[in-house]
């Protein structure tokens, strides 16, 4: 039987890869896990407790902001402010980024961006749902607070980023950007335990995640690529299958596992697409390339885009390489939008 190893452990042992770690991005690491393991035993009394349903309140986004939105993005901020290593925080559930104002916060060296609970339309139906977030080192200076530019940093520049599942298991993904590693939650100890040791993602795929309820709104190139999806692909990869849960985590996390494409293109309603750059598109594309993959906007690397606000959209292209080389090259020949 192979050695049992808790995510703790595992993060102990990999802080040597960083030649300048004092521990801290662990410390940090290991909050996150803890406010998961909180956020995973609510989302599991979802139904038995008042937990489901709207707080009648929309978030920045225009979005109705469910109660464990804001039940999770409350555990995350505790968490992160409880263990000094964070200055600040910017979630798709806070308007503007939220400063940590504790003496010890202002001398932590980096910032977190996070989306506390992803794909929570899922939540009432007992269907998975997830958390996503990524790790910045601070720009401005040690010892004040966190300015705009800390937490506009292109993809590219991410120490840390991870998603978690909360779904027939719970599973916590992160990389360091030295490859990535699962760990599955088991409850009777309390405790992540590393299940997927170095995840690389099959170059070729046979699923395709995409809301096709907005196929009409679609540009040219995606709906010739959703056809050929149906129709067109070589017969020794055929049949190709459309899976797609609604929740980014969810999705991405099976199709990384079996191979796939993701695709949120822009539509006429959402130009720039619907999912966040900076804490949805930009950890998933961090991990899938981490992985061997790769993560666009249909032309850009989504690591190379330089934002310029913190709720900014991006069309997202994610998975198995081959897969999105093919969707790029339908929208290359289908240059409408
Ligand atoms: P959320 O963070 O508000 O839950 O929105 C993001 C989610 C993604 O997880 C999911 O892939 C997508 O929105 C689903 O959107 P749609 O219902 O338009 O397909
Ligand atoms: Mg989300």
């Amino acid at each position: 039987m192979s050695k049992l190893r808790t995510l703790g452990e595992f993060i102990v042992e990999k802080q040597q890869d960083f030649p300048h770690a004092s521990g801290e991005l662990s410390s940090l690491l290991s909050s996150i896990s803890l406010a998961a393991k909180i956020v995973n035993r609510e989302i599991n009394k979802a139904g038995l407790v008042d937990i489901t349903g709207a707080t009648g309140v929309d978030n920045i986004q225009g979005e109705e902001q469910q109660k464990l939105d804001a039940y999770a993005n409350e555990q995350f901020k505790a968490a992160l402010e409880a263990r000094d290593q964070v200055c600040g925080v910017g979630s798709e559930e806070e308007d503007e980024a939220v400063i940590f104002t504790q003496q010890l916060n202002q001398h932590a060296k980096y910032v977190v961006l996070m989306d506390p609970l992803d794909g929570s339309s899922n939540i009432d139906v007992n269907v998975s749902v997830g958390t996503i977030f990524c790790i910045y080192e601070r720009l401005s200076p040690i010892g004040t607070p966190p300015t705009d530019a800390d937490f506009l940093q292109p993809g590219h520049r991410q120490v840390a980023a991870g998603y978690v599942v909360y779904g027939s298991s719970t599973i916590l993904v992160y990389t360091t950007g030295n490859g990535v590693n699962g760990f599955t939650y088991d409850p009777s100890i309390g405790t992540f335990c590393l299940s997927h040791e170095n995840m690389t993602i099959p170059k070729d795929g046979k699923i395709y995640s995409i809301n096709e309820g907005n196929y009409i709104r679609f540009p040219q190139g995606v709906k010739q690529y959703i056809k050929y999806c149906q129709e067109s692909v070589p017969a020794e990869h055929r049949p190709y299958t459309s899976r797609y849960i609604g929740s980014l985590a969810s999705d991405f996390h099976r199709n990384l596992i079996k191979g796939g494409i993701y695709l949120y293109p822009s539509t006429e309603s959402h130009p720039q697409g619907k999912l966040r750059l900076l804490y949805e598109c930009n950890p998933m594309a961090f991990i899938v390339e981490q992985a061997g993959g790769i993560a666009t906007d249909g032309n850009t690397r989504i690591l190379d885009i330089v934002p310029d606000e913190l709720h900014q959209r991006a069309p997202l292209f994610l998975g198995s390489t081959n897969m999105v080389n093919t969707a790029h090259d339908f929208l290359k020949a289908h240059p409408d939008k």
